[in-house]
């Protein structure tokens, strides 16, 4: 199954110049500049020749129908939202490389027998809500009331943002995929890491992807004057915070030539009063923890905070942490792996196996069917940082990899 390489590069330079110009390259999830990439997105999907949506949660989809409407469908696709100043490639690749496919299979007149879907999930990246996957959590029928009710720091719901873009939370039940709903989720994504590079290799094929957990910790002292307070009085909260981010640093960095590393980060901290001259009352962190091995994701900040409790206190400090998320470590589907591994090989592609240390909306489709990915190389690993990048023709080998995979899988699943 061919794809147009050069139509590809294209629409990846158009949809990514999509971006807050003065934070290259920005487009937060639930913006009127979301919006306006997913406003050009879908006058493409359009153009190609997909029945094009915009689902209840929220998801822009384009789809096309299969020869066997008994089949279930195969879903391609990824996400066109991305973190503040973030990569240009993290998402976008997956959707174009998705779309591409899906045209090239109407240019050259051919039917699958599989229907073929084609998703834009909303907001893959931690949103303002403080939740990410959200389009992705829809189809699995995991957004609980609760998560809906989150606001961002305007007052908006993520029930009002869904609307906001386009999708109809009261109909959210209608987005819902049961188990063994769908014949197989494959998605094109760059490495985000070195490995592929580093090795020369032209295509990873993802064995599973790492469980993700975050918390919030808050660490409250007291605030008072920066000038009058004597040292041996204060209760500085920023001081508690920085015991506990040292604590995760080492405890991560301890597990670094693990079977199964653990990385922690500390990627967000809120201080209040936040004035140069206040000793800081609150402080409020959001720690993210990442392994393949549950047990060591789900136990790590707990023990964090249980342990550094005494220290903390010693501080006249208390600490106490709230789950904000959890998705466990997920297994890609032997069969896609197979599939992209075989694909792959047909092109004269060297591939190898290697874990995801990202998350992906895979996580959530998985319960509805198997899942795989592909990975393409980019850039010193550079991803999430403007540095992004990669070379027209390893977005060509991804979607190639990708077109070729369909067209195994659609031939091959029942
Ligand atoms: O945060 C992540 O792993 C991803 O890039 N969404
Ligand atoms: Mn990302
Ligand atoms: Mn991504």
């Amino acid at each position: 199954m061919s794809i147009d390489a050069d139509r590809l590069w294209r629409r990846i330079e158009a949809l990514s110049k999509f971006t807050d110009p003065d934070r290259p390259w920005t487009r937060r999830s639930f913006t009127p500049r979301f919006l306006e990439g997913r406003k050009w997105l879908m006058a493409e999907f359009r153009a190609a020749g997909l029945e094009t949506t915009v689902d209840a949660g929220g998801n822009l989809v384009g789809r096309l129908a299969g020869a066997d409407p008994s089949l279930k469908p195969i879903i391609i696709g990824s996400h066109s939202d991305t973190v503040p100043s973030g990569g240009r490639y993290d998402g976008i690749l997956g959707v174009l490389a998705g779309l591409d496919v899906a045209q090239s299979v109407v240019e050259r007149g051919e039917r699958l027998r599989h229907s073929l879907e084609v998703y834009d999930f909303l907001a893959e990246e931690p949103s303002e809500f403080g939740l990410s996957c959200i389009g992705s959590r829809a189809l699995a029928g995991a957004l609980s009331d609760e998560m809906l009710a989150l606001t961002r720091p305007d007052g908006m719901t993520l029930r009002q943002g869904i609307g906001l873009v386009g999708g109809r939370p009261h109909e959210l039940a209608s987005v819902r995929r049961g188990a063994d709903s769908v014949a197989a989720y494959v998605e094109v994504h760059i490495e985000q890491g070195r490995v592929l590079e580093s090795q020369g290799t032209a295509i990873g094929v993802v064995t599973d992807i790492v469980g993700i957990r975050r918390e919030r910790i808050i660490v409250s002292g007291r605030a008072d004057h920066a000038g009058a307070t004597p040292m041996p009085l204060r209760a500085d909260a920023l001081v508690g915070a920085a015991k506990l981010i040292e604590a995760a640093y080492e405890r991560a960095g301890a597990r670094a030539n693990d079977p199964q590393p653990l990385v922690a980060t500390f990627g967000r901290i809120e201080v209040s009063p936040n004035a140069a001259n206040a000793v800081p009352g609150e402080a409020v962190l959001t720690l993210e923890v990442r392994s393949g091995d549950e047990a060591a994701v789900k136990a790590f900040g707990g023990d964090l905070v249980s342990d550094l409790k005494p220290a903390l206190a010693a501080l006249r400090l208390t600490v106490r942490s709230e789950p904000i998320s959890h998705v466990p470590p997920t297994a890609c589907a032997p069969a896609v792996r197979s599939a992209i591994a075989a694909a792959a090989a047909s092109l004269g592609l060297s591939t190898r196996d290697l874990p995801s240390g990202a998350g992906h909306d895979g996580v959530f489709i998985a319960r509805a069917g198997p899942i795989g990915m592909i990975f393409v190389p980019c850039l010193d690993g550079r991803s999430h940082a403007p540095e992004e990048s990669i070379e027209p023709h390893q977005a060509a080998d991804g979607a190639r990899v990708l077109g070729e995979t369909v067209r195994l899988l659609d031939a091959t699943l029942g």
